[in-house]
């Protein structure tokens, strides 16, 4: 019974003023490092993308910001460019306390493939390696926060649940874009999956 927290995504492109601002994302940062005091391990995740990644509506000529389309792999939002590898908008919110993390586990590298889930890219069969990580670890216990709850927050929980480890999102260290209802969508599907809404 070995437990995580596992802080997805908050870094400055999520955050006011960020390429894809999460409404309040920066209000969550001293709770989670409060939290963090307390966990054992504790994982942070970081949305990392090459520049004109397929998941950036720049990279397609007919396509708006927000605008849905279809990927080899499925459906697929497009988002404003954000989270670009070495850039200041994909470093972590500065207030959040780095030091604790045993981990940092990047994802959404692959130009051709988004990835929304800490263990799956959005193809939801290439594994990111978090799996892996946990299992040889012993962890069997994920406590999840960040940004953004019904994209990145909603699919890793899905994802954990779906591979049996025991999942609690706390709700209030988390915050929402709520894009066309996907809000109330990922708080059906986290309770469908077995995951516990804190
Ligand atoms: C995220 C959209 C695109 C997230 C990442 O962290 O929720 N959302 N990339
Ligand atoms: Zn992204």
């Amino acid at each position: 019974m070995t437990k995580a927290l596992i802080v997805i995504d908050v870094q400055n492109d999520f955050c006011p003023n960020g390429a894809l601002a999460v409404p309040q994302g920066d209000k969550i940062v001293s709770g989670i490092n409060a939290l963090m005091d307390d966990a054992a391990t504790v994982i942070l995740t970081q949305d990392w993308h090459p520049a004109g990644h397929s998941s950036f509506a720049s990279s397609h000529s007919d396509k708006a910001a927000y605008d849905l389309t279809q990927m080899a792999y499925g459906p697929q939002v497009l988002w404003p460019d954000h989270c670009i590898q070495g850039t200041v908008g994909a470093e972590f919110h500065p207030d959040l306390n780095q030091k604790r993390a045993d981990l940092i586990i990047r994802k959404g590298f692959n130009p051709a493939i988004d990835s929304y889930s800490a263990f799956f890219e959005n193809d939801h069969v290439t594994p990111t390696g978090l799996e892996g990580y946990l299992r040889t670890r012993g962890i069997t216990e994920l406590t999840l926060v960040g940004l953004a709850l019904d994209f990145c927050v909603n699919y890793s929980a899905v994802d954990a649940a779906k591979l049996g480890f025991e999942v609690t999102v706390i709700q209030n260290l988390s915050r929402a874009i709520d894009l066309n209802g996907s809000l109330d969508a990922a708080t059906a599907g986290m309770q469908n999956a077995g995951v516990i809404i804190a």
